[in-house]
C-alpha cells in the first residue's frame, strides 16, 4: 500500500510549485513507467515541460505517440527559466547526468536506495512499490489520459506482476476504469512486439551463452551489442540468473544487465553494487532486475558478477 504521508508531501509540493515553471525529467532512455509518471505529473502542473534524454524505448515511444506527449531534451532547457527540476523513476545522477546543477524540487522514485545520490526538496520514495506509476496514481486524482499512461507503466514495470502487491491490482483496476482502456490495448504498449533487430540481438545473446551451476543456481552469462536488458530477461526465464554484458567503447566501460527468477534469494542490486565496488563504476537497481556500469572489460565484468553472486548465495546459506 501507499506509504502514509506521501499524499501530504505531494500536497505540500503542489502548494509551493503547482503554479510554477517546473521541468519534469525522466531517467535517460525513458521507459513507459518513467514517461507515464512524468506525463501524469505534467497534467497537474500546467507550467511544466517533460524532459527526457536519449531515445525512449519502444513502449515509451508508443505511449508518447498515443497520448500526444511532448518532450524536450533536458540539455536544451535554461535552468534560470525554471523554478526547479522534478525527477521521476530514478534518484541517481548516473541515469540522468544532465540533472546536475539543477535545483531538485521533487523526486518520485521506487528504486532501492543504493546508488541514490540525488536529494530533493520534496521526496516521495517507496522502494516497495513495483513502479513509479503506482506511487503517482495514489497521490492525487488522475484524469483519463494520465490513467491510461500509468496503467501501461504499472503493467510494464512490474514484470507481469511478479512484484505486485494487492494495492497494485486495486490501483490498476481504478486506472483502467478511468482510462476506459482494455487490458489488451494496454499490454500492446507495455510489452511491444520486438523489432527484427531486437530479435536478432536476443538470438545472438543466446548463441554466445555460457552457464554454470553453482550455489544451487544456474547462472548464465552472455555478451551483446544492444538490447542487453531484453536478453537478460529472456535468458533468466530459462536459467535462474542471467548477466548480460555490453561494451561501451566511448565510456570504456561494460554495461551489465542482470535478471533473476523470483525464487532467487540473492538480491541482484547488491551483486551489482559489489561488482562496481571491486571494478570501479556504479551499480544498483532492484532485487530481481539490476544493472551496473563497470570499469573493466566484458569478460572480467561478467566473471566478477558471477563470483559475487555465488559468494553472496553461499554466505546467505551458512
Ligand atoms: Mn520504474
Amino acid at each position: 500500500m501507499q506509504k502514509a504521508g506521501h499524499p501530504e508531501v505531494f500536497r505540500e509540493f503542489l502548494a509551493k510549485y503547482a503554479k510554477g515553471r517546473v521541468a519534469i525529467a525522466t531517467h535517460n532512455r525513458a521507459d513507459t513507467d518513467a514517461i507515464a509518471s512524468a506525463f501524469a505529473l505534467s497534467k497537474i502542473i500546467p507550467g511544466s515541460v517533460i524532459c527526457t534524454d536519449e531515445e525512449p524505448n519502444e513502449g515509451a515511444r508508443m505511449l508518447i505517440e498515443r497520448l500526444g506527449i511532448k518532450t524536450v531534451p533536458l540539455s536544451s532547457l535554461r535552468k534560470e527559466e525554471f523554478d526547479g527540476l522534478a525527477v521521476v523513476d530514478t534518484s541517481a545522477f548516473t541515469l540522468i547526468p544532465n540533472a546536475k546543477g539543477w535545483k531538485l524540487i521533487l523526486i518520485i522514485d521506487h528504486h532501492r536506495s543504493d546508488g541514490r545520490d540525488m536529494k530533493g526538496e520534496f521526496e516521495i520514495l517507496d522502494p516497495d512499490s513495483p513502479s513509479a506509476s503506482e506511487i503517482i496514481a495514489n497521490l492525487t486524482e488522475i484524469g483519463p489520459d494520465a490513467a491510461f499512461g500509468l496503467s501501461v507503466g504499472i503493467i510494464a514495470d512490474g514484470a507481469r506482476f511478479k512484484s505486485a502487491r494487492a494495492g497494485t491490482f486495486d490501483t490498476l483496476g481504478r486506472l483502467m476504469k478511468a482510462a476506459k482502456a482494455d487490458y489488451r490495448e494496454l499490454l500492446e504498449i507495455a510489452e511491444p512486439d520486438p523489432k527484427p533487430e531486437t530479435k536478432l540481438a536476443m538470438l545472438t545473446a543466446m548463441k554466445r551463452l555460457e552457464f554454470v551451476y553453482a550455489a544451487g543456481y544456474i547462472i548464465a552469462t552472455t555478451e551483446v551489442g544492444s538490447n542487453e536488458s531484453d536478453a537478460a530477461s529472456l535468458i533468466a526465464d530459462a536459467a535462474d540468473v542471467c548477466f548480460v554484458a555490453k561494451w561501451k567503447d566511448f565510456e570504456k566501460e561494460t554495461r551489465i544487465s542482470a535478471r533473476a527468477r523470483k525464487s532467487v534469494s540473492v538480491p541482484l542490486n547488491k551483486v551489482m553494487a559489489q561488482a562496481a565496488q571491486m571494478l570501479g563504476g556504479a551499480g544498483g537497481g532492484h532485487a530481481k532486475a539490476a544493472g551496473a556500469a563497470l570499469k573493466a572489460h566484458t569478460d572480467e565484468s561478467l566473471k566478477t558478477c558471477v563470483e559475487e553472486f555465488v559468494r553472496l548465495a553461499e554466505s546467505g546459506k551458512s
